[in-house]
């Protein structure tokens, strides 16, 4: 029996490409989004899933535009925004929400328009939702989902930020780069899918650890949530390095490692592997070139992008790890437990 998730999962390159067309079409708003962001300090902000989103496309953005972006909780926003805010100068806020209607995003808007005087640009699956009514300029990513747990919405919300960063840096060759995930994620999805399976059905297993260091460390929390979500195994994410601060004390031999492996620090990397391995954990390495790594399981991007840009090419691997997990324990990946598709408060 296929479920919603899963086809939702499989359906990410043409989310990507029809968002990808869909933003090439839209250069006067993309214009005047960016015109709004000039001198401003950006805020990437969101809830859950789109909070993991904001963490990822904060430090891309950082990186494509070499201005500071930064991520912050929607809840910080409106609970502490003394935390976050300078005193003087506006900052710039980029407001993600699949569903545009989560009270915290959207409240979040509010206080930065009326609070804080800043522009705010929606980022969306849901045009004609109140976050898109309140903010200044909204960003559509074409990934509307029936499932409560976010796939390919919050990987083509990640690739028209991307996007976004690349066209703000003048930065053809990494939008051309862009615009070739599609196809890559086309020919990787059936080449990963029984091998994740395998892995999830090892009984052996029961505790999921992601790691990644810099714009990965969003990735590995979303992966972290998708395992708790929709197969409510116990999870955590950690920036790579953080891994022997302390969390290495939880290593067993029921432990899975899963790395999400950058160029620009692979060799560092590659040495926290070897140390849970060392400790008897599972280990699983996931990255572009990972010939010659010693992990238990490798799982070839194959991208020929540069590292900022092949971001959205390993959430299909954690996402479909996760959920043949979920239907090995025999649970509906559809309908996680005590969660909706929006979190709405009075
Ligand atoms: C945010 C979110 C999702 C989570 C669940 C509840 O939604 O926390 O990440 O999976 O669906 O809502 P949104 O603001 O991005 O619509």
């Amino acid at each position: 029996m296929t479920t919603i998730t899963e086809t939702e999962i499989k359906e990410q390159p043409q989310a990507w490409a029809k968002t990808l067309e869909r933003f090439r079409s839209d250069g006067e708003n993309i214009r005047a989004a960016l015109e709004a962001f000039t001198d401003k300090r950006l805020v990437f902000t969101g809830c859950g899933t789109s909070y993991y989103l904001a963490l990822s496309a904060a430090s891309a953005w950082t990186s494509i535009v070499g201005r500071a972006g930064r991520a912050v909780t929607a809840s910080d926003v409106l609970l502490h925004p003394s935390s976050l805010f300078s005193r003087t100068g506006k900052p710039a806020g980029i407001v993600i929400s699949r569903s545009g209607e989560t009270t915290e995003a959207v409240r979040a808007a509010e206080f930065l328009n009326e609070k804080k005087g800043a522009e705010t640009v929606a980022v969306t699956c849901q045009p004609d939702s109140q976050l898109a009514g309140v903010c200044r300029r909204t960003l559509v990513a074409e990934a509307a989902e029936e499932s409560v747990v976010m796939t390919k919405s919050f990987t083509s919300m990640l690739v028209l930020l991307e996007c976004l960063a690349a066209t703000e840096a003048g930065n053809d060759e990494l939008l051309e780069e862009l615009a070739t995930l599609a196809d890559r994620c086309q020919e990787l999805i059936p080449k990963v899918d029984d091998r994740a399976r395998e892995i999830a059905q090892l009984d052996a297993l029961d505790h999921f650890v992601f790691l990644g260091q810099g714009p990965l460390y969003g990735l590995a929390c979303e992966s972290m949530l998708k395992m708790k979500e929709m197969s409510l195994s116990t999870s955590e994410a950690f920036h790579t390095l953080e891994f022997r601060h302390g969390p290495i004390s939880t290593i067993t031999d029921e432990s899975l490692v899963v790395l999400l492996v950058s160029d620009a620090a692979r060799e560092q990397e590659l040495k926290v592997l070897q140390d849970v391995q060392r400790l008897g954990a599972t280990t699983m390495a996931v990255g572009d070139d990972l010939g010659g790594v010693a992990a238990d399981f490798h799982f070839e991007l194959k991208s020929g992008v540069r590292d900022v840009a092949r971001l959205p090419l390993y959430m299909p691997i954690t996402q479909l790890l996760a959920y043949h997990r979920a239907r090995h324990k025999g649970i509906d990946p559809d309908n996680p437990k005590n969660l909706k598709q929006v979190v709405v408060l009075e």
